[in-house]
């Protein structure tokens, strides 16, 4: 029963859906419908009654930003909504309701976000986000603790996984455009030319780059940690000074934590560094580039916080059982175990962070971060300066999060 939904069919659809027309209110032909979408993979669709909005995402038998010739299953829907209901267990108010699924049409229906804005496009424009680190941090923290093995059972955690395993296509997408067509020539590759073809070329040939990426791409694909949202990027992330809502998780499977912590930071990097190619008053620019690297660290900081209180208050799960660590000794060794264990993650962050940068410069899906700085040399030095702190990130040790912001700051005043 697939078809693709123009509006007068989605007009028709949601009039026999008797809740959602109650939500909208007034004739189904009086709704406004508009598409939206500016993603790389769906149709987004916001509709608006009398009563109250909507927004309907229906997934496409293709990848919208190349076309027909690159096919792509449906079933991405079925995840994304599999993703969302669970993720609103474990975080309320941090993910959209859904109120509808349609699996044969690949749809879903959610509440409308307003009146938030896309981050991406809210940190192109300078804006701050106080509530923001408090709010990633908490659902990062809860969605991936509570999917893990610290929190589940093994029999559940291994249900979690086979719940997710056909997401592989999507996978496959991250496989190659984020683990493995930014180091060797690639038809999709594109970066800013000519500035760029001789940093695009010397990461083609770069060893230590390649075994480091390498070994990401090893734990992306055998680590099944936690269900984690899977492109967690600012443009799946909408805001409000005081709200925040993460959207969009069709590339959810059961992978390494680090991946989601590692693209939130990666994100905030990307806008830190392109926003000495957007226009604002020296002022503005201090203020957001100062609040951009405290919000990087507080990420980092806030989320580990938080997942460690969780470890201690709420360890249900068949890993590190308490029993094996009787009394005080035995709790002191847990705690140290704790902290290894968030040390390791933290390595996995930098490392995602840096194979996510540099993906969104010398492969084939771009940031508007960066594509709206119109002046192509200055956005080259902006790219350059980013591609020079991720493959710092990529080879080297970064021990805390404040070496990470300190390496960013040093590099935003060096001219390529
Ligand atoms: C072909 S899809 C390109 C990218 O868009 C999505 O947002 C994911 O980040 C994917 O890698
Ligand atoms: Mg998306």
């Amino acid at each position: 029963e697939y078809r693709i939904l123009h509006e007068a069919d989605l007009r028709d659809y949601l009039a026999g859906l008797p809740a959602i027309a109650a939500r909208l209110g007034g004739e189904p032909a009086s709704w406004s419908i508009i598409e939206v979408g500016d993603g790389n993979l769906n149709l987004v669709f916001i509709v608006r009654g009398t009563a109250g909005g909507i927004a309907v995402k229906q997934a496409l038998p293709y990848v919208r930003l190349v076309g027909e010739s690159w096919p792509l299953p449906l079933s991405r829907s079925h995840y994304e909504y599999l993703a969302l209901t669970h993720q609103a267990r474990l975080a309320p108010g941090l993910v959209p309701a859904v109120l509808h699924h349609n699996e044969g049409l690949a749809l879903v229906v959610m509440e409308l976000i307003e009146p938030h804005v896309i981050m991406r496009r809210g940190l192109i424009a300078g804006a701050l986000y106080p509530n923001f680190v408090g709010d990633i941090a908490t659902f990062m923290a809860r969605t991936l603790f509570f999917s893990s093995d610290l929190a589940l059972p093994a029999a559940q955690k291994k249900e979690g996984i086979a719940a997710f395993a056909g997401n592989h296509a999507l996978c496959k997408i991250s496989e190659d455009l984020i683990f493995t067509d930014p180091y060797r020539e690639a038809e999709q590759n594109r970066w800013t030319q000519p500035w760029l073809d001789a940093t695009a070329a010397a990461f083609r040939e770069d060893l230590d780059l390649h075994a480091a990426i390498s070994r990401l791409k090893l734990k992306f694909l055998n680590a099944p940690e936690a269900l984690i949202h899977g492109d967690l990027h600012t443009g799946s992330i909408m805001v409000t000074e005081d709200s925040t809502v993460v959207i969009d998780p069709e590339f959810a499977f059961y992978g390494p934590m680090g991946f989601d912590i590692g693209a939130v930071i990666a994100n905030l990097l990307m806008a830190y560094l392109a926003s000495a190619g957007h226009e604002r008053s020296p002022g503005e620019r201090r203020l957001f580039e100062v609040w951009l690297l405290e919000t990087i660290e507080n990420v980092w900081t806030e989320f580990s916080h938080e997942f460690l209180e969780l470890w201690r208050t709420e360890s249900h799960g068949d890993a590190y059982p308490l029993t094996l660590f009787p009394g005080t000794a035995g709790a002191a060794r847990l705690e140290a175990e704790r902290q290894a264990y968030m040390a390791r993650l933290f390595g996995d962050t930098v490392g995602f962070a840096a194979a996510k940068i540099i993906r969104r410069i010398l492969g084939l899906a771009h940031n508007a971060d960066f594509e709206l700085i119109e002046d192509a040399k200055q956005r080259a030095v902006c790219e350059a300066r980013s591609l020079r702190l991720a493959r710092a990130m990529m080879v080297e040790t970064f021990p805390t999060i404040g070496a990470v912001t300190k390496a960013a700051r040093e590099i935003r005043g060096w001219q390529p």
